[in-house]
């Protein structure tokens, strides 16, 4: 396999890209990467040294650049994780999630479009695209509801893969997964977030009434899950949902990682809600199971070793929350944290 990954230095392509070199079958890893404030260098500097490995920093929506790219290294796979993807940013501002997801996404599909010898696009997507579950689980089959500019961008994305295939005849198919937890995760999304402040004894903001209900995997069940579906006979536009069908309330988590750490409750907390928050995400993935896989970590299990991941790796994340993070958290929580002190006094 020639394997370009692109997203490669974030959360979920670190953990993908170190999954694909330790399981064989890679002949060439080009992994592609703009370095935004998610993507970080040190994830994955200790490759270098791997012959298989190559990094590129660039911007996936670079078409002509992606496209002399994927030719020199006759690349047959792309695996496209390249995102912004926190929902709360992309209330803030919308424009990047236009530019990197969805032409982003163009810029890749047109780059493989002619491509000789090229096999399989994989986009990965989320469960964020079917919007706010009342009840049941979500199946491939199930219309988009985005809720987000960020669930927007993404549900844009995969009609822009959809098309491709259809169109175009290029064989890419799509994953969608629910919310993953584990190492190297950026410090805005809940777990991580939580796990540092709490390390600090610092507030943990938790939006509404705590009780969203988020449906996790660990990152390395979603990284099998991925190889999984890289290895299913051709097919081109399918959907597959990623799902360990494990829903747990927000506050749930909360509890469980304040435990652990031996920290008291009195540091959460209830926080102005996020403008059009999902209510609950929760994913059939009884299609992908038919073909042989399966999550294999419990939450319980896995939650209690991320945390402890972040325990030990203080010089990782106090480097990422950093310069221009602090900017970002002053705007998304200063006003709701003074509103919180304000309420409980
Ligand atoms: P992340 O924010 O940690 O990583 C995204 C990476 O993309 C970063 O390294 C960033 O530098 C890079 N990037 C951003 N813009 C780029 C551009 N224009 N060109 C090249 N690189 C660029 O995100 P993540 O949590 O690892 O998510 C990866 C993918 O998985 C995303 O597409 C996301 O939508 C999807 N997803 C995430 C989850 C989750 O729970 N985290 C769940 C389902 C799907
Ligand atoms: O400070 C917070 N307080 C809080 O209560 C943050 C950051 C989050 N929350 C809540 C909002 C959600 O109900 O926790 C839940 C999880 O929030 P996030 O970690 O921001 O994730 P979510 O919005 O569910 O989206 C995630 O899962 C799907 C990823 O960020 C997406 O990239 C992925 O597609």
């Amino acid at each position: 396999m020639r394997l370009l990954v692109t997203g490669a230095a974030g959360f979920i392509g670190t953990n993908f890209v170190r999954y694909a070199l330790a399981a064989g079958a890679v002949e060439r890893l080009v992994a592609v990467d703009l370095l935004t404030y998610a993507g970080n260098w040190a994830n994955l500097s200790d490759l270098a040294s791997d012959a298989r490995f190559r990094f590129v920093r660039a911007d996936v929506a670079a078409c002509e650049e992606m496209a002399a790219l994927v030719r020199a290294e006759r690349v047959d796979v792309l695996v496209n994780f390249a995102a912004e993807s926190h929902v709360d940013r992309s209330i803030l501002d919308q424009g990047p999630f236009l530019t990197t997801n969805v032409h982003g996404t163009l810029s890749l599909l047109e780059a493989v479009r002619d491509l000789a010898g090229f096999r399989r696009f994989l986009q990965v997507s989320t469960d964020e695209v079917y919007g706010s579950i009342d009840a049941g689980r979500a199946a491939e089959d199930w219309p988009t509801h985005p809720s987000s500019p960020y669930a927007a961008s993404k549900a844009a994305a995969d009609a822009f893969v959809q098309a491709h295939a259809t169109t175009f005849g290029v064989p890419a198919v799509i994953t969608r997964c629910s919310n993953n937890y584990g190492p190297y995760q950026f410090p805005e999304k809940l777990i991580p977030l939580f796990v540092t402040n709490a390390l600090d004894t610092q507030p943990l903001p938790l939006y509404g009434d705590g009780m969203n209900v988020r449906d996790w995997i660990h990152v390395e069940d979603h990284c099998e899950a991925l190889w999984h579906v890289l290895g299913l006979p051709e097919s081109t536009g399918e959907v597959w949902n990623v799902s360990a069908e494990n829903e747990v309330p927000n506050r749930v988590v909360t509890d469980a990682i304040l435990r652990q750490l031996g920290k008291p409750e009195s540091l959460v907390r209830y926080v102005a809600d996020r403008p059009g928050h999902d209510r609950r995400y929760a994913l059939d993935s009884r299609r992908l199971r038919t073909t042989g896989w399966r999550p294999r970590r419990d939450f319980g299990e896995g939650l209690a070793a991320t945390v402890e991941w972040y325990r030990q790796q203080r010089p990782w994340w106090e480097a990422v929350k950093s310069g221009a993070y602090r900017d970002y958290y002053d705007r998304q929580y200063g006003g709701r944290l003074a509103g919180a002190a304000e309420r409980r006094s």
